[in-house]
């Protein structure tokens, strides 16, 4: 049991940190301390630095995640990113190449695994600390079980420290040392038709395909006055708005201006952004989701689930019900057939009574290298891709 994460500075599974104990596992190390050369890979397997401003290469990592990354409990559906969501997760201000580490077969160059840090601020609790976030683990599935993936861990976290950095945070679906809050995926049908024709959804005990289209229908158009996609213009503002808003939070990141503009301005098929412009021309609420298809696996008509996700959102005179039914009212419009949103921030004021129904299987949110006591969904702010 853990193995490998038993040599790592996270706390032991079940251990409660008092509040004033907050802080780094370990002290950071020096720099002339700190490993110089790469981790060993099995025979076989070579470390390469990929480009993904290259399309070639960024079609490779692609095809890896496509055909290996996270799938369902049942292996129903598996994440598709596609390849301009890839490359604006994996450059956002502050990347380095050196943190899009992948593993090859090194004679015949095919790219075999992944591990992903970019820089973010992170708040928690008082404490304001530079960390990474890491993301899109993969290996590939002949090569499971190998212990590779403590190897693309250990090598991604030396090249973190070589930056000066000693913390990250990421979320998991498997339960790991560390956890500092256990949150949940609710989902919102759109496409009822398709979600039980893919067995997403099911048609309940004493309900019917055409009772459970009338429950999940959707106004034709929004219904806030002032409702709109944002624009350039909005930003300032937006930003203020959820700069303001993510104070009250335990876990958030504190974003620039510059980072809030990369993260949630609209790009066509990867974020979608929206503001509630007053008649004075105040803009007074945001809301955005990001988009995130997911392929599935055995089935002869549908090939692909087409999924939104809630990302960041700050409502300071819409109630947040409201906000989040126009959004699911734009997702309904581009043809989204489901959309989903975890249990954290402020999240419960509007799941149940929007008709969102609990997904099975937690996301755990982790820090490495930091203690600190758990906290409940409603106090993380953090959404990752
Ligand atoms: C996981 N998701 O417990 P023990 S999420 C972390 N995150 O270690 P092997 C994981 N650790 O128990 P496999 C993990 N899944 O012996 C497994 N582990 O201590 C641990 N799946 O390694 C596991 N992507 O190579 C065990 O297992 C050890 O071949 C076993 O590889 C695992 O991106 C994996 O779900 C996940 O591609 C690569 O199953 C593989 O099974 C796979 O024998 C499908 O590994 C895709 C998938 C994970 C998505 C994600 C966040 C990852 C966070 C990693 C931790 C980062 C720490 C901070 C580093 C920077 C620090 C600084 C500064
Ligand atoms: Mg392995």
């Amino acid at each position: 049991e853990w193995k490998f994460w038993h040599t790592q500075p996270v706390p032991t599974i079940g251990t409660k940190t008092a509040s004033e104990n907050s802080g780094p596992v370990e002290e950071n190390k020096p720099m002339e301390e700190l490993r110089q050369e790469p981790y060993k890979l099995p025979d076989g397997f070579s470390w390469d630095e990929i480009d993904v401003l290259n399309e070639d290469e960024l079609k490779e990592l692609y095809v890896l995640l496509n055909e290996n990354y996270v799938e369902d409990d049942d292996n129903m559906f598996r994440f598709d990113y596609s390849m301009p969501f890839l490359r604006w997760a994996l450059c956002a201000p502050g990347w380095i190449r050196k943190w899009h580490a992948a593993v090859r077969v090194t004679k015949s160059r095919k790219m075999v695994g992944f591990i992903s840090a970019v820089p973010i601020k992170m708040k928690v609790y008082e404490k304001e600390v530079p960390m990474v976030e890491i993301n899109f683990l993969c290996v590939h599935k002949k090569l499971r079980l190998k212990r590779m993936a403590p190897v693309l861990i250990k090598e991604i976290t030396r090249r973190v420290n070589l930056e000066g950095i000693f913390q990250a945070v990421y979320t998991a679906g498997v339960v790991l040392p560390g956890i500092v809050s256990k949150c949940r995926y609710w989902h919102r049908s759109l496409n009822v038709k398709k979600l039980v024709s893919v067995q997403f959804s099911h048609v309940g005990r004493n309900m019917t395909l055409q009772r459970m289209q009338k429950l999940y229908r959707l106004p034709e158009a929004t219904q806030i006055k002032g409702f709109r996609e944002m624009r350039h213009a909005d930003i300032p503002r937006a930003f203020a708005l959820l700069s303001q808003y993510l104070k009250k939070f335990d876990l958030s990141p504190v974003f620039t201006q510059e980072e809030f503009e990369y993260l949630c301005q609209n790009r066509p098929n990867i974020v979608s952004s929206f503001v509630v412009e007053q008649e004075d021309g105040e803009i007074t609420d945001f809301i955005s989701y990001y988009h995130l298809s997911s392929t599935i696996m055995n089935h002869p008509q549908y090939k692909t689930l087409n999924a939104c996700y809630m990302y960041y959102h700050a409502a300071s005179r819409t109630p947040l019900p409201e906000l989040v039914n126009d959004c699911l009212v734009q997702a309904h419009l581009n043809d989204f057939d489901v959309f989903n949103a975890l249990d954290l921030m402020d999240n419960k004021e509007f799941l149940e009574k929007l008709k969102f129904g609990v997904g099975d299987g937690n996301l755990q949110y982790y820090i490495y290298n930091w203690q600190c006591p758990q906290m409940n969904p409603e106090k993380v702010a953090l959404l990752l891709q």
